[in-house]
């Protein structure tokens, strides 16, 4: 399998993935504003839409969008048990944490990396709009869960992890929210989290 991915991007979902896996993959970084991967590819080609994550699974086919990625993944190793089986209630809430993570937490850092600076009150405008999300995944770990879905790391944690991750880069406190704060710490201590920062470029190797 081949990932093409961005340092610190989403795309860091996939990668800790399968570092959790411990399958054999590679990696190609890519620049998706020039579309030219590092291997020398035309990205245009591989993703139409020009965003990573891309994985090209060992069939040749490729998989975008990071809950289908994430689940593809998860599903090549079920033993694994990092996503519920297919059909039963605990992969529709697998499936709700993912579009949630897709659709409202990662949209909700769009103005932050939109290139267009934020004034006052369009920064604040964002703010609310992370921390609105925040209180949603605190109220998630209410019951004192250590992950989305319960006791157990799933994909939605490694995708929830690389996105909540982002609010330190962008200078957004999670300070109101002290759970999701000791959860993003707890996946970042995660020895698969750990490699892929180390990886992409985000961390240092230990001396
Ligand atoms: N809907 C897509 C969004 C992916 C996405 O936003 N990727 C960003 C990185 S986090 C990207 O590649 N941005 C580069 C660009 O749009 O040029 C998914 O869930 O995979």
């Amino acid at each position: 399998m081949k990932l093409h991915y961005k340092p610190g991007a989403c795309s860091m979902a996939s990668h800790i993935i399968l570092n959790e896996l411990g399958v054999p993959f590679e990696l190609d970084k890519t620049d998706t504003d020039a579309g030219k991967t590092e291997a020398g590819g035309d990205f245009s080609k591989i993703s139409p839409n020009g965003y990573v994550p891309a994985l090209i699974a060992d069939s040749g086919e490729i998989i975008t969008e990071n809950p289908a990625v994430l689940q593809y993944l998860a599903d090549q190793s079920p033993d694994a048990g990092l996503a519920p089986p297919n059909g039963t209630l605990a992969r529709t809430r697998l499936q709700e944490a993912l579009n949630f993570i897709s659709s409202e937490l990662h949209k909700s850092f769009g103005p932050f990396f939109s290139g267009v600076e934020l004034d006052n009150e369009a920064r604040k405008k964002a703010e609310a709009g992370v921390g609105s999300c925040a209180a949603h995944v605190e109220r998630s770990l209410a019951d004192g869960r250590a992950f989305l879905l319960g006791d157990t790391f799933t994909v939605a944690d490694a995708y929830a992890f690389v996105v909540l991750n982002w609010a330190g880069f962008v200078g957004v406190s999670l300070d109101a929210h002290p759970k999701t704060q000791a959860y993003v710490a707890r996946i970042a201590a995660r020895p698969a989290s750990i490699k892929a920062m180390i990886a992409e470029g985000l961390m240092e190797q230990a001396a």
